[in-house]
This record gives structure tokens, C-alpha cells and sequence, in this order.
């Protein structure tokens, strides 16, 4: 499906390499994916996605290689077809030189922006397209800032998600991956975590329920097992459009790091999210300010954002967890952050404000 934003015979030729360097784990690869899909399936770019290690494509895009996005090995050399229009360079990973130098070279130069990991702090909308000029070369890289508000560069959100949430059938999901029917009063939860997190004591709590309380592990080789009120299930990784349906299909979601996080805000269902933990306790910044700004327009009522924290800290390592609050709490939550996901989903979303940018300095 192509976006209005590609149907000017300029846009629909674009050239953009994404350049990835995977750090740890899925997010790095997550995100770059996600982006550069967009960007060729809704707009109808030539995307090259250059990284260094592929291998987490193969679990998050099973199918990537029937995609229109040509995912490549890091470059030794100058491709044929020398730098693109555009390029982007995810999370500061730092380009090869000779290609910042073949950039510097071409006579309409590329636009150059560093994709920067996503935060909800202030200072995110003033830095959002702060140009950086090469301290020797003529070019400009600007900082491009996903975030949570019309100041930062948004996030990002495929144009096609609604219509693939209408026509998600829970029922069919559970069955696929042996799960019983929902029961009325059940409490189904998805859990995408760090090894850090307070597990045991999540399970003591769950086990204690009054109703049924299923977990569900995505990427797990954790046995099943039930233990009081809570049965566990361990679950395949899910390719990334997946993972929207085992959001979807859950009454409260457990995720963590950047692109996860975001999903579990789409599926507008309660959620909890343990953050990526950073040297000298960095994140806790990046936490209150999430925190902040979500319960400012949450309005779910003092009682349950006073659990919420606690609970969330609780997850983080911050305080004790206490999950008898925040379970009395969902009830009032549950509508809470579906208006909160509404109305993130009302702001104009990453991709689109990428390429928005990239067409006015490409004129
Ligand atoms: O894997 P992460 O911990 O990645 C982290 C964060 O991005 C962090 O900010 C970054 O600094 C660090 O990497 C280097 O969590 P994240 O961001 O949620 O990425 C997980 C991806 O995996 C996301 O795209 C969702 C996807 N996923 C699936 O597609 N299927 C699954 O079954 C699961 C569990 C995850």
C-alpha cells in the first residue's frame, strides 16, 4: 500500500540505506526493520538495510527476503551504485568512511540522519532535527528523535495496523498455540522481560489469584507449568507481526526495551515496562520521564496511577513489587491507556515524518 507521500514521480525513485549496528539483543535490528519496511512497502522507497549481524532478522522477519528491502552485510566497500539520497544512521552506529566520503562527493548531497533511541524526556523535542555539520566534509547530519509528543519525530506505526487488529481473531490464536478457550473471568498476561525482573515474585503473586491467570512467553524455553491459580506457556518467537497479535490477544502486557514498549502502547492494553537498564542508573531518568508524561494524560483516578508507579518501580528493581494494588487497578487502567494509545495514534507517526523532512530538502 503506497502512502500519499510517495506518489510524486521524485519520491517513488528515493534511495535509502539504513545503516545498523546490533548491540545486543533484538531492539537494534527491531526498529531498523520496522522503519525500513515502511519505508519501502508505504512509500515506495529502495531500501537497502546494511547490518552487521542479521541473524535477529530471522526471528523478527522470517519473510524479510520477500520484502522489497534488501537487507545486505555491512559494507567493505562503496556499493556500485555509490550512497543513496538518503541515509540513515540508526542509533549513532557510525557510517564507513568511505561512504561518508562518497556522500560528500555527490553533487545533490544525501540527506543524513542519525536515528536516536526513543525517550520521553523535554530536552528530546528541542534536539529533535538539530543539524550537525561534518567538522571537514560538506555535509549536514541532523538528529532525528523518536517521541511521544508533535515536538520529536514520533513513532513509529504502520499504516496498516488498524485494519490488522479488526481482523485478528483471538479465539484462532489461542488454538494455534494450544491455548484453552478464554475463560470469562481469565486473566491472560504476555511476558517479554529482562533477566532482571522480579519473576518469582510475579509468579508467587499470580498464583495467589482469585480466577484463572495464564501466562504467556513469547521466546521462552521455560517449562509449563501451574501453580495456584496461574498456569505458565511457554510460546515461539514470534515474527514482529505476530508478537501485535499475542499483545492484542492479552489483558495486560509485560515488555521492555524500545520497540516492544511501543507495540505494548498500540495495543492499548494495561502494560508494564522494564527499561533497558543503562550505567549509573541513567534510566531511571528515562523512566520517571515516561512515567510523567503517561500519568498526566492517563487520568485513570490517584488510586490506581499511585499503584501503577509503585508497580512499575516494583518491576524495575526500584521498590518492592506489589501486585495485589496493581491488579486492583487494571480495572480502571484498562480504558485509561486505551485513550492514551488513541491518542498517541491521532499524532503523525515516524515514518511519515522521516520522509516528510527528506522530501523538502530533497526539492
Ligand atoms: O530486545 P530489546 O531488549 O532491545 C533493546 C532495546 O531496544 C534497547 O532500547 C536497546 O538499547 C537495546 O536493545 C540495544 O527490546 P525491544 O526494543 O523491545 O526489542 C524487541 C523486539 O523483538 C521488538 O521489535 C519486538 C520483537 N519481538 C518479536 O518480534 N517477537 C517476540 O516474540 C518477541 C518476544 C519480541
Amino acid at each position: 500500500m503506497l502512502n500519499a507521500l510517495s506518489s510524486t514521480p521524485a519520491a517513488r525513485t528515493i534511495r535509502c540505506d539504513i545503516f545498523c549496528v546490533v548491540v545486543d539483543n533484538y531492539g537494534d535490528a527491531g526498529v531498523c526493520w520496522r522503519l525500513a519496511r515502511q519505508l519501502g512497502e508505504e512509500y515506495g522507497w529502495q531500501v537497502r538495510l546494511y547490518i552487521d549481524n542479521p541473524a535477529p532478522l530471522d526471528q523478527l522477519a522470517p519473510d524479510h527476503a520477500q520484502s522489497p528491502v534488501a537487507v545486505v552485510p555491512w559494507p567493505h566497500e562503496l556499493p556500485a551504485n555509490g550512497s543513496a539520497d538518503v541515509v540513515i544512521e540508526a542509533f549513532a552506529c557510525t557510517l564507513p568512511e568511505f561512504y561518508i566520503e562518497a556522500m560528500a562527493r555527490r553533487e545533490k548531497k544525501p540527506v543524513w540522519l542519525n536515528l536516536d533511541y526513543l525517550s520521553a524526556e523535554e530536552w528530546v523535542g528541542k534536539m529533535h532535527l538539530m543539524p550537525s555539520p561534518h567538522p571537514r566534509l560538506p555535509l549536514v547530519k541532523h538528529f532525528f528523535f523518536p517521541g511521544f509528543d508533535e515536538h520529536s519525530g514520533g513513532l513509529l506505526r504502520e499504516a496498516d495496523y488498524d485494519d490488522r487488529r479488526r481482523a485478528f481473531d483471538a479465539a484462532a490464536f489461542r488454538a494455534e498455540f494450544g491455548l484453552p478457550e478464554k475463560a470469562p473471568n481469565e486473566l491472560s498476561i504476555s511476558l517479554f522481560s529482562y533477566p532482571a525482573a522480579p519473576i518469582a515474585q510475579l509468579i508467587q503473586a499470580l498464583a495467589q489469584e482469585n480466577r484463572p491467570v495464564h501466562l504467556l512467553q513469547p521466546g521462552s524455553n521455560a517449562a509449563t507449568f501451574t501453580h495456584g491459580a496461574l498456569s505458565t506457556h511457554p510460546l515461539p518467537f514470534l515474527p514482529q507481526s505476530r508478537f501485535d497479535e499475542l499483545l492484542w490477544s492479552c489483558d495486560l502486557n509485560f515488555v521492555r526495551g524500545e520497540d516492544s514498549f511501543v507495540r505494548a502502547q498500540w495495543a492499548g492494553k494495561p502494560f508494564v515496562w522494564q527499561i533497558y537498564p543503562q550505567a549509573d542508573d541513567v534510566h531511571r531518568v528515562k523512566l520517571d520521564a515516561f512515567l510523567h508524561r503517561y500519568i498526566q494524560k492517563v487520568g485513570a483516578g490517584d488510586t490506581a496511577i499511585d499503584a501503577l508507579n509503585a508497580f512499575w518501580y516494583g518491576w524495575n528493581g526500584i521498590s518492592e513489587l506489589n501486585w495485589p494494588a496493581f491488579a486492583a487497578a487494571l480495572p480502571a487502567l484498562t480504558p485509561a491507556t486505551q485513550h492514551w494509545s488513541a491518542a498517541l495514534a491521532r499524532q503523525t507517526n515516524l515514518a511519515s515524518n522521516l520522509v516528510q523532512f527528506c522530501l523538502d530538502r530533497l526539492k
